[in-house]
Parts: C-alpha cells; structure tokens; sequence
C-alpha cells in the first residue's frame, strides 16, 4: 500500500531496527517503546487491523502471533512474562493502520492497560 509507513519499513524505503524476519513477518524495534523491549511484529501483506487479517483466515494471523513468541524468547523476556496487544481500530488506540502486535516486556505490567 502506497501511504502505508509499515509497508514502507517492509520495503526498506524508511529505516527500522528489524530484530526478526521470515517470509511472510517482519519483527522491529517501536520508536516509542513502552517497555524495556517493545517490538511490533507484522505480516509483510497489508492488512489494515487484526480483524482484517483473522478473517483473511490463510494461517498469517497463526504466523504472526508465533512469531511474537519467537520475539519474547529471542529477547529474553519469554520466562518472566509478556504481552501481546493488538490495538484494532481507533476506538482502542490504534494509530497505524498495517496490522502489527505489539511484544512488551523486560519490566512488571500492570492490568488493566490504559
Ligand atoms: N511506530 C513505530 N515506527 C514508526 C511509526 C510508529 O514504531 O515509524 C509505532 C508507535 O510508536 C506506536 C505504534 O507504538 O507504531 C503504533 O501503534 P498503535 O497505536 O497503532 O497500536
């Protein structure tokens, strides 16, 4: 998608710390983290929320949530504890509209989140 900042990432038309990457995810550092190690990982493929890629139903959302677990055991934070959120739709925070589940940990989270 043209106007789309996390296809330009996945393209490599704007820079990214890209921590993890098969072929059809890519993994990168956010540039706003809110943890300790804070990283989105998304399917290359537009998709603009998690809706949108569940009903897709082509095993990419299974992908996408494996590879979040690869990211927490690749970053050390798998045994103490993580989260994965997937902000969907602006009503729930979402700004970015390339599906993308946020991995956080390297600290105690607290709940409810905001
Ligand atoms: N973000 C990046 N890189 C960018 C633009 C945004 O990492 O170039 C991050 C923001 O810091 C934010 C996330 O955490 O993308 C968008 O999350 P959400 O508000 O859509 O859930």
């Amino acid at each position: 998608m043209i106007d789309c900042l996390f296809c330009k990432i996945v393209a490599r038309d704007i820079p990214a710390q890209i921590v993890y990457e098969s072929e059809r995810t890519i993994a990168f550092r956010d540039i706003n983290p809110q943890a300790p190690m804070h990283v989105l990982v998304i399917p290359k493929v537009h998709y603009a929320n998690a809706a949108e890629l569940a009903e897709a139903d082509d095993g990419l959302a299974d992908e996408v949530f494996t590879t979040a677990h690869k990211i927490a055991v690749q970053e050390g934070v798998a045994e103490a504890g993580y989260r994965v959120v997937f902000n969907t739709g602006p009503g729930a925070g979402q700004t970015v509209f390339h599906v993308h589940g946020h991995v956080l940990g390297g600290r105690a989270l607290t709940w409810p989140p905001g």
